[in-house]
């Protein structure tokens, strides 16, 4: 493996070159996009994405790889790749993690092959993790393999851009979208059409803060936690009109505040949907918080601004971007037609097409490896119509099976692995990354989530599924306030040593009257969890303790 971990970054806060050692240019004070450079006293983020966008890297990796890893400043590595989706991990050091973006969580089983010959290039190195937002990230990849692997990638219709950091993340929508008997709007064209706005050369390229943004398709599309949600409601007038959106916004969760996303108050049609987002993140980019990165998300814009000025500014935005023969956002109560927390979507379920079927498989705390990839790849191939989706609990669907060869894909090895029906803790747990791969971990989040849940399972039997998310630091990637149980990454001390410890909230709900889990208790050494969250789940969940064997 290249490199140690504990080298020392230079950066010349005034440097656009990349590399280490090179001459630096003559400071100017304008940024890569022409922009004025902000004033001094910005953090070092805001800095370095002023000096230069990391998607001017773009034509220049191959030109970086050859120069090695460990000639990059430390913005570039850091920061400036995660715009191309390449992200520097400290606890692997010379071996890259890419995040695509899947919008929709859709994905081909060409797409899949290509991504699972990267991952089998890795050797030992290599994997993938399904994340939290129906996305993948690779892993155990080299800064040279990069050129080739986004190529290939856009070969296939695949992209990287903008996934990490400061950007507009993968957008989410109804993993179960054109198939589902529940559908209110197919999400996959919209997703799509707002990602393609996005990414266009006129999207943004500098905003303040990581965005999420999410387009709800069915009654259990649970997105209040995204920084920008469509919901699909009625018109606000026209009761015979077709289906559009009501807007709720500022959802987020970081170490510091939680909240779920509050309506705007404003209804668009479905095709209002890309330029509208586009508008709204111009506005956040002109006026979010650069100053203080913990203050940025959009949420605070809108406390600031106050709801009503907020809404009238976005409009005005809207009206600006998209002319103002365009018709106006129409003003809405918020009603919208989620009511149900969000189905698994596992095992065989009928499609609203008649005779065909999606298998949910389960994919423990959604890692994969290679030939796990390769083998999901053929399977959809064979038995479906060569399409995956991945879902936000981590899973993933093979669509348009026909009823004829449910049996035989029932029958195949890798769904030994990949269950139909697992147990009632595992089919609905949720896990970050953790200590394997990312530095803020305070514990090995997957590892534990997978022992801890098997050895409740061998314990309890319970009447129906409960949802539990697993998150390694107060970061929140995984959602852990979503949870019926969330478990959070911590430090207990237990016999006078400071120990890998857990604390659990409970109480979250996705129904119609949302609400996010509360803290329970001081946090738990992992070595009791199991009892801590036997005991939770008797009193709490129904379960019943199995008779000793
Ligand atoms: Fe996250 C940062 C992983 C979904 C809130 N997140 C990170 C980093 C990039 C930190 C780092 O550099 O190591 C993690 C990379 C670890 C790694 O190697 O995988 C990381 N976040 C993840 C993923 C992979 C968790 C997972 O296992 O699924 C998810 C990737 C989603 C994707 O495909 O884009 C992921 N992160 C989330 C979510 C959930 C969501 O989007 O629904 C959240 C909470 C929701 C939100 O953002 O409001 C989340 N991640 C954060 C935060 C706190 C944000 C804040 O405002 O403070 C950070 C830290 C930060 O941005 O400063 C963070
Ligand atoms: Fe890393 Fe913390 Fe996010 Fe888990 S919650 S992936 S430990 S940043």
């Amino acid at each position: 493996m290249a490199g140690h971990a504990d080298r020392r970054f230079r950066m010349n806060s005034t440097d656009t070159s990349v590399v280490n050692d090179t001459a630096s240019p003559t400071p100017d004070r304008s940024s890569s996009d022409g922009s004025a450079l902000p004033p001094e006293g910005l953090s070092k983020v805001e800095r370095a994405k002023a000096e230069l966008c990391g998607l001017d890297l773009a034509p220049r990796l191959a030109e970086l790889a050859a120069a090695g890893w460990e000639s990059l400043d430390e913005a570039t590595l850091t920061i400036r790749l995660k715009w191309l989706g390449i992200f520097f991990r400290p606890v692997t050091p010379g071996r890259f993690m890419v995040r695509l973006r899947l919008p929709n969580g859709v994905l081909l089983a060409d797409q899949l092959e290509l991504l699972a010959d990267a991952v089998d290039r890795c050797g030992e190195h290599g994997s993938a993790d399904i994340t939290t937002r129906q996305n993948l990230q690779l892993r155990g990849l080299l800064l040279e393999d990069m050129p080739p692997l986004l190529e290939g990638m856009e070969r296939v219709g695949l992209t990287s851009r903008q996934s990490g950091h400061d950007n507009p993340r993968n957008i989410t929508g109804n993993p179960l979208a054109g198939l589902d008997p529940e559908e209110l709007i197919d999400t996959r064209p919209l997703v799509a059409a707002i990602q393609a706005r996005l990414l266009a050369d006129d999207g943004p390229r500098n905003l303040p803060r990581k965005f999420n943004v999410a387009v709800g398709g069915a009654p259990d599309s649970f997105l209040l936690h995204n920084d920008l949600a469509f919901l699909p409601a009625p018109h606000p007038q026209d009761p015979a009109a077709p289906l559009g959106f009501t807007v709720m916004v500022g959802g987020f969760f970081s170490a510091q505040r939680n909240e779920l996303a509050v309506p705007l108050g404003l209804w668009l049609r479905p095709d209002q949907l890309p330029d509208f987002t586009l508008a709204l993140l111009r506005h956040y980019d002109a006026h979010g918080n650069r100053v203080q990165r913990n203050k940025s998300r959009l949420m605070y814009l809108i406390d600031g601004l106050g709801l009503a000025a907020y809404r009238d500014a976005v409009v005005a935005a809207y009206r600006e971007l998209a002319g103002a023969s365009a018709q106006a956002p129409l003003p809405h109560d918020g009603r919208h037609l989620v009511v149900r927390p969000p189905r698994d979507g596992l095992g065989f379920q009928p499609q609203k097409q008649a005779g065909l079927h999606w298998a949910g498989l389960h994919v423990p705390m959604g890692r994969l490896d290679a030939a796990s990839m390769l083998e999901l790849a053929r399977l959809a191939r064979a038995y479906g119509s060569g399409e995956l989706r991945l879902t936000e609990a981590q899973n993933v669907l093979i669509v348009n099976v026909p009823a004829d060869r449910l049996a035989a894909l029932g029958a195949e090895p890798l769904l030994a692995r990949f269950r139909l029906e697992p147990g009632a803790l595992q089919a609905e747990a949720v896990s970050c990354t953790g200590s394997r791969y990312c530095s803020f971990a305070l514990i090995p989040t997957k590892r534990t989530a997978q022992t801890v849940i098997d050895e409740l399972e061998r314990r309890l039997e319970l009447p129906e599924a409960v949802r539990s998310h697993w998150t390694g630091c107060p970061n929140a990637c995984g959602q852990p306030y979503m949870g019926q149980i969330g478990l959070m990454g911590a430090k207990a001390r237990q016999d006078g040593q400071m120990v890998e410890a857990a604390k659990i909230f409970l109480g979250g709900r996705l129904d119609s009257d949302p609400q996010l889990a509360e803290l329970h208790g001081k946090a738990v050494p992992l070595s009791e969890l199991p009892d801590v969250l036997e005991g939770l789940l008797v009193e709490r969940f129904g379960a019943r303790r199995r008779a000793a064997p």
